[in-house]
């Protein structure tokens, strides 16, 4: 009786533990970068190349501070993670000098027109991935990544473009 008790006891406690191990698991996976994430640029409209977040990472990630202003709330300094939007142009030997404007274009259909003046710029214009150390999730989650295009010395953030998929050089 004792035995039968006790035995029950463990395979309750088993069935606990490795369902709590299963949703530990699958958060994990949720809150990991999207590995698969594409992002495209472009040339004058012409596909120069298509780039996932290992790639993107590879261009040296950067650390920085912008101001994340969403209607009706103040403003909240966050630190992201990304890289320069320039250097991914720069990676593809497509120079930037000269040229007029980068078009980043997100998947909700919104585009933003950037002067070039101000993509030359030394930490301004980023593509992020993270921020505060955290994936920065998708439109279907609540999310505004994977990638967010952000311009750092903005004070707010109405000219940034969230769920950007690609960035096309004028
Ligand atoms: N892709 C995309 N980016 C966008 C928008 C949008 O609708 N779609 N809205 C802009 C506006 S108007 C604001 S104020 C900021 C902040 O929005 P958030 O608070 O949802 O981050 O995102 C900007 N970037
Ligand atoms: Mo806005």
């Amino acid at each position: 009786m004792k035995f039968k008790i006790t035995l029950t006891i463990i395979i309750l406690a088993l069935i606990v533990g490795i369902t709590a191990f299963i949703n530990f698991k699958t958060l994990e996976v949720k809150k990991d970068l999207e590995e698969n994430a594409q992002f495209v640029i472009k040339d004058n409209g012409e596909e120069i190349a298509v780039l996932d977040m290992k790639e993107i990472q590879s261009l040296g990630p950067k650390e920085f501070k912008a101001n994340l202003k969403s209607s009706g709330k103040e403003a909240i300094t966050y630190t992201y993670t990304g890289v320069l939007l320039k250097d991914i142009f720069e990676r593809y030997n497509i120079s930037l000098i000269g040229r007029s404007s980068i078009i980043v274009r997100a998947i909700d259909g919104y585009s933003v027109a950037l002067d070039m003046d101000k993509v030359l710029e030394d930490d301004n214009v980023y593509l992020a991935y993270m921020r505060e150390g955290e994936a920065l999730g998708n439109r279907e989650d609540g999310g505004r990544g994977p990638y967010q295009m952000i311009i750092s010395k903005d004070p707010f953030s109405q000219y940034w473009c969230k769920f950007a998929i690609e960035a096309d050089v004028k």
